[in-house]
């Protein structure tokens, strides 16, 4: 399997570009489908221990349905797969820019959520425009082992958010840990309390706000994927959840920027233009770099051949 690592401010994103499963033709939501159903080993052996990491998130690079689309891809990480991912996305345009599959200007993605535009202003320079994003419920109060009454809204950006205004522990490094345990118990309790989005789908991202450090950043952000690492970006879709959040809350006006930092002070600028039928449609701006070209190989006597199960 041939692969190309990239980092989008911070957060890795391995792009299979050789070698992945053969998913045949048709949507990405149905190849998503084939791929969790029937290749699954390939999704393990590609981004778990010993040759990716809890934080690695894995698109396979694919045909797309449409041939004026640019590429297909599908996300997926060290427990399973993703909708969209904004920052997997923006690495993507980055390494197929360097293969020499994209030029400078606007391309579109499909993806198993839907179409997203990307934008390439220079080798590293990528601003997304996502899937429609929305609130899906305000003011959501949950009871959290150790933590109480924790209030926050479920919203949708490409993947399913839940989105609390104050952190409990500072948004510093050093606290991640202590954010980490926070959040996976607030992922329990949303579980166990029947807390869904839509068609009753998983609110499996948790995302914490608090205070910038930059003085011309709006808010820095702690989020926990799936799987149980921490997003060292802001979180493509989740930085379009809050997006959605801040116009349903009349708090932030259609084309106005907003600076997400993350927990390691990495930023995307943000905003959101509303659409014909009035809908969310949030663009990230941020920047990727390609950090190897890797063949991963198999050797059938490895106990660990397809990847450690986490
Ligand atoms: O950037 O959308 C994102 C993302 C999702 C999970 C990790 N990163």
């Amino acid at each position: 399997m041939r692969v190309i690592d990239s980092h989008t401010e911070g957060e890795p994103t391995r792009l299979i570009v050789d070698g992945g499963p053969p998913l045949g033709t048709g949507p990405l939501a149905l190849r998503r489908e084939r791929f969790a159903r029937n290749f699954d080993d390939y999704r393990r052996f590609a981004v778990n221990e010993p040759r990716g990491s809890d934080a690695v998130v894995g698109a396979l690079l694919c045909e797309p349905e449409d041939p004026t689309a640019a590429a297909g891809l599908i996300f997926f990480n060290n427990t399973g797969y993703l909708g969209m991912c904004g920052h997997a996305t923006i690495g993507a345009a980055v390494t197929l820019a360097r293969m020499g599959r994209i030029g400078p200007g606007r391309h579109r993605f499909e993806t198993p959520v839907g179409s997203v535009t990307v934008q390439l202003d220079g080798p590293n320079a990528v601003t997304i425009e996502n899937v429609p994003s929305f609130r899906h419920r305000a003011g959501v109060a949950v009871e959290v082992d150790g933590l109480g009454r924790v209030v926050g809204d479920v919203a949708w950006g490409g993947n399913w958010f839940f989105l609390v205004e104050t952190a409990p522990l500072p948004l510093e490094m050093a606290h991640i840990p202590g954010l980490t345990r926070a959040a996976e118990a607030v992922s329990r309790a949303l579980a166990a309390a029947g807390i869904t989005g839509t068609d009753g789908a998983a609110v499996d991202h948790v995302e914490f706000f608090g205070p910038p450090a930059a003085a011309d950043a709006q808010s820095r952000n702690f989020v926990l994927c799936p799987g149980g690492a921490y997003d060292r970006s802001p979180c493509g879709t989740g930085t379009s959840a809050k997006l959605a959040c801040l116009a349903a809350a009349g708090k932030l006006a259609p084309g106005v920027d907003w600076i997400q930092e993350s927990i390691v002070g990495s930023r995307f600028t943000a905003r959101y233009r509303l659409d014909e039928a009035g809908r969310v449609i949030p663009s990230i701006t941020g920047r990727a770099y390609v950090v190897a070209e890797a063949t991963l190989l198999r050797d059938p006597g490895d106990p660990f051949a397809n990847g450690i199960v986490s």
